[in-house]
């Protein structure tokens, strides 16, 4: 039941873009001993992620009291990386955070990214004119910049915040007379193809000529929503479009164009909305967010006999953003009204290995064993390879450590210093001394100068079948 229900929570890890192909992923541990477990895997989910691994340590203290240390690291060298996952159903509860209502301080954590509204036509007498944009974020956020066209530029007469993409072919754009509902709309003409054998132009909302867009308008990384408009002219088809520089908009070669649909322009002002945005999971309702403690928890309700606590320790910089989402996002007519709780953990450091910290413990009530877990400090030359944590049990304190890069370590913990060379080490104390001990990869394991008598994890002969099916790209 507790191995169900941990996949079961952990099933979705997704940043903005994950790939669908060629992402493969393989193990690097995959040990099992009497009392612990220990299974490491990589993904090559995102090219932009050079470490993207997921360390996962059981501990059993008794066959129904066991608990999952879940390490997850991230290293991009743009963008932030963000660890999604959902609970199991609404009936939970939080502590250790304090929540403000709003993504506020998401967005303020946000990459933001350079962008236009494209409205392109290809047809040798094609006229466009188009008035009343907006283009809004999930929650609310309105992008769009003198939407009615009616703020005039008095040196050029064209309308501010608008501007147009030239390919191919002759045209003339600027300010119509009258708009939709006032004196004002923007418009496009194609005047012919010129010396040219196609004809390509797109009037744009947002200050930017569709090849660099150093003043165009800005949203955050990886947002979704919805662009409406009025149309009117005459072309067959004018496709809308966005171009973004996901990196650096001064530079043609940073462009990336995402189509949104094609609409007919005809004799009468219609009306079209659109959605734009690939992440769904950052589509909630009821966002609150805050700067990650230490360590806050959030137990669910499973059962009537059976809770799921998760605790989750946060790292620098660390932001956690909680939200209401769709439960079975493929199935709404079976599933109507039915959110769950999403938790965004995002952490956007300039530099260095993102780790993101979470213990888990399916419980019956009143009887878990995890009191609580923290973080133990590392020195900072091993910051990006070593992740330590101290877990508080009922019986004592568990302490795990797990690295990256091969080495000699030694770390101040609660139950003192800790040397080791080994890729995963745990000493579970009952309080006089160690109950138990168990090693992976490595031969050293002192605890306090003394040898820790600890269990070496062979192995596991299945490890070869599940290479495929790699857990974390799930
Ligand atoms: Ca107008």
């Amino acid at each position: 039941m507790t191995r169900r229900t941990f996949s079961h929570n952990t099933g979705m890890v997704e940043l903005a873009g994950q790939k669908t192909r060629g992402r493969g992923g393989h193990f690097h541990l995959f040990h099992t001993g009497e009392q612990v477990k220990v299974m490491a895997a990589s993904s090559a989910a995102y090219d932009e992620a050079d470490i993207y691994r997921r360390s996962v340590i059981q501990i059993d203290h008794a066959p129904d009291n066991s608990y999952f240390v879940d390490i997850f690291r991230l290293r991009t060298d743009k963008g932030s990386r963000d660890l999604v996952y959902h609970g199991p159903n609404s009936d939970y509860q939080v502590s250790g955070i304090e929540l403000q209502d709003g993504k506020i301080i998401m967005s303020e954590a946000d990459n933001k990214v350079r962008f236009g509204l494209r409205f392109a036509v290809t047809g040798e007498a094609d006229e466009i004119y188009v008035d009343d944009v907006s283009i809004k974020l999930a929650d609310g956020t309105e992008l769009a910049k003198n939407p009615s066209a009616a703020q005039i530029d008095q040196k050029t007469g064209k309308p501010v915040e608008w501007n147009h993409y030239s390919g191919s072919g002759d045209v003339e754009w600027g300010s119509h007379s009258p708009g939709r509902t006032d004196d004002h709309c923007a418009y496009l003409k194609i005047l012919g193809k010129g010396d040219d054998t196609t004809i390509n132009q797109a009037l744009i909302q947002g200050n930017t000529n569709g090849y660099s867009g150093v003043n165009a308008l800005q949203m955050p990384e990886g947002a979704r929503g919805t662009v409406s408009f009025w149309i009117r002219g005459s072309a067959a088809s004018c496709s809308v479009s966005t171009v973004a520089w996901p990196s650096d908009p001064s530079s043609s070669g940073d462009r990336v164009h995402k189509g949104l649909g094609t609409v007919p322009a005809t004799e009468e002002w219609t009306h079209h909305t659109l959605e734009f945005g690939t992440t769904p999971q950052m589509d909630l309702e009821n966002v609150k967010s805050a700067y990650s403690p230490d360590t806050w928890t959030a137990v669910w309700q499973v059962a009537d006999d059976l809770l799921f606590s998760a605790y989750h320790c946060g790292q620098r910089g660390e932001i956690t953003c909680i939200g209401d989402g769709w439960g079975q996002r493929d199935h709404r007519n079976t599933d109507l009204g039915v959110t769950i709780p999403y938790i965004i953990r995002r952490h956007k450091p300039d530099t260095g290995v993102s780790a993101f910290l979470t213990v888990y413990e399916a419980h019956k009530p009143e009887a878990a064993i995890v009191k609580s877990a923290y973080r133990l400090a590392i020195p900072e030359q091993l910051a990006d390879s070593v992740v330590a944590i101290a877990i508080e049990t009922t019986l004592g304190t568990d302490v795990v450590i797990s690295r990256l890069e091969p080495a000699e370590i030694e770390l101040d913990t609660p139950l003192g210093k800790v040397r080791t060379d080994a890729a995963v080490i745990v000493v579970s104390s009952g309080g006089a001394g160690p109950s138990f001990a168990a090693i992976v990869e490595g031969e050293l394991l002192q605890l306090n100068g003394a040898e820790v008598d600890a269990q070496h994890l062979q192995p596991d002969p299945e490890l070869d079948k599940q290479e495929s099916e790699v857990v974390v790209a799930k």
